[in-house]
């Protein structure tokens, strides 16, 4: 019996040996992936899911933080090309601004996947796939959801506005994807609006300098992300003011905090952006090794929770 084990690793080993770039000698994948920071629960969960599907995936992960920062997200993208990884993949803070240094991962033959957020590149050969939400889309359900919440009602609706951070994707379409749902009715007016840089704080401090320039005027706040919302909500309550009922809250992302700010009653509805891009990054990092055809866009599936079905669907959510 135990000879027979020895003799099967000898023979293992001595086809690992001879053809060494098969099984179990195989050169592990270097992927360097550059992420934005930490503003929010949806970026705290697009990590972990990057890191653990990296492991899952046996892909030796470089993860470096730009704490925000357009100019820290180049230096690490430098410093993989110095290191010679396999693959470069990065969520730009911004839209623009990529084209110099995506030009030198490309002389460098080094293959890049954007994921979550796009870039302003005039060359599309700069990246080779973009993984991640429609955020158009997403803005465009928001504003949905808010002509039908609001049909019937003969008043001018009074909006204001929680932006994402400025120039980055996710701003600039969930913008656009929303006005060009409720510019269709004149109802409808975006009367204060402000970027919150997607994190709590920002989002409470800009909702209290709307409510102390609006005071009641508020019908409706339209944050771009949940964690602006329950940043807002604060702000909201410590007005005198009940999130939820004397102000309309929407928001998006869909992660666990807006989850419990509908359960209680302060949130009205969140509209879904899965931040779970790591398993489908893995795959199109070993896709685009061994040669095979990658989609240049990946567009994420996401639904929409009203308040009424928080209760039913917090204990299913994944984020
Ligand atoms: O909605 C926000 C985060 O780029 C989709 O960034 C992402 C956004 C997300 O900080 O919470």
């Amino acid at each position: 019996m135990q000879r027979r084990t020895w003799l099967a690793a000898l023979a293992i080993a001595s086809i690992t040996a001879a053809w060494p770039m098969t099984g179990m000698a195989q050169k592990k994948i270097v992927l360097g992936f550059s992420q934005i920071g930490a503003e929010s629960e949806w970026r705290t969960a697009n990590s972990e899911s990057i890191k653990a599907a990296a492991k899952e995936a046996g892909i030796e992960l470089k993860f470096s933080d730009a704490q925000q920062k357009q100019e820290n997200q180049i230096k690490a993208i430098r410093s993989f090309i110095a290191q010679k990884v396999d693959v470069i993949a990065f969520s730009p803070v911004v839209e623009s601004g990529w084209e110099t240094v995506l030009r030198e991962a490309q002389a460098a033959k080094i293959p890049v996947v954007l994921t979550d957020r796009a870039v302003n590149v005039k060359d599309p050969s700069l990246y080779v796939t973009f993984m991640g939400s429609d955020f158009v889309e997403e803005g465009r359900k928001a504003g949905r959801w808010l002509v039908d919440k609001m049909k019937g009602r003969t008043a001018e609706v009074r909006i204001v506005e929680l932006q994402g951070t400025v120039g980055s994707a996710p701003a600039i379409d969930r913008k656009k994807g929303f006005e060009e749902i409720i510019k269709t009715d004149a109802r409808f007016k975006i009367v204060r609006s402000q970027t919150g840089d997607f994190t709590r704080a920002k989002g409470k401090e800009v909702m209290e300098a709307f409510l102390k320039a609006e005071g009641k005027k508020i019908d409706v706040l339209y944050a771009h992300n949940d964690d602006m919302a329950i940043g807002a909500i604060q702000a909201i309550e410590e007005a005198g003011l009940k999130p939820g009922k004397d102000i309309t809250i929407i928001s998006i992302d869909a992660v666990k905090g807006a989850f419990e700010a509908m359960v209680a009653g302060k949130l009205n509805v969140s509209v879904e952006c899965s931040p779970l891009l790591g398993p489908q990054l893995m795959a199109a990092v070993k896709d685009i090794l061994a040669g095979k055809p990658v989609p240049k866009r990946i567009v994420t599936e996401e639904g929409i929770f009203p308040m009424e079905t928080a209760a039913a669907e917090a204990p299913r959510r994944k984020y």
